[in-house]
């Protein structure tokens, strides 16, 4: 088992998506092990985006996810980082395959519906940078 975040941006949350994108991924095999509901402060975003501040599109990324409530989620799969990748597509929707969750539910490439971390050691930080370990560890699935 391995583990990634998700955010279901405000996008999906404003437009009232967020419970079919929580119940696509659980579809696909993702067990959620914490979630909650936030608005990011500007200085949250800026710092979650912080690779990306010398992109042109930073100042937009930083609005945006700001702009409403997000919705981050740390989950658990086997290859939980590349399957999520996988569902939910392309960052632009209308490069995104069929059936993925940003073709079904984003609008644009910057309101894409949702964020997944890259990689396992990003995963990592992500979910720490929302997630107290202690809220984590306590939902993690237990052997039978
Ligand atoms: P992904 O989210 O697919 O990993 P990244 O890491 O390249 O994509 O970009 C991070 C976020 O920045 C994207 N989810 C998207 O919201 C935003 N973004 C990326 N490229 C653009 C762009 N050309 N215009 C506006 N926003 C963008």
């Amino acid at each position: 088992m391995s583990r990634t975040l998700a955010i279901i941006k405000p996008d999906a949350v404003a437009s009232g998506k967020a419970g079919s994108i929580l119940a696509h991924l659980e579809r696909e095999g993702f067990t959620v092990l914490a979630l909650r509901m936030t608005r990011l402060t500007r200085e949250q975003a800026g710092e979650f985006y912080g690779v990306h501040r010398e992109r042109p599109f930073y100042p937009e990324l930083v609005e945006f996810m700001t702009s409403g409530a997000a919705i981050p989620i740390a989950l658990e799969r086997h290859d939980a980082v590349a399957r999520l990748r996988e569902v939910i597509g392309s960052t632009d929707p209308a490069e995104a395959a069929e059936g993925t969750i940003r073709k079904l539910y984003a609008e644009s490439k910057g309101r894409n519906a949702i964020h997944a971390s890259d990689s396992d050691e990003n995963a990592a930080n992500e979910i720490a940078f929302f997630f107290a370990s202690s809220e984590v560890v306590a939902n993690a699935i237990q052997p039978r």
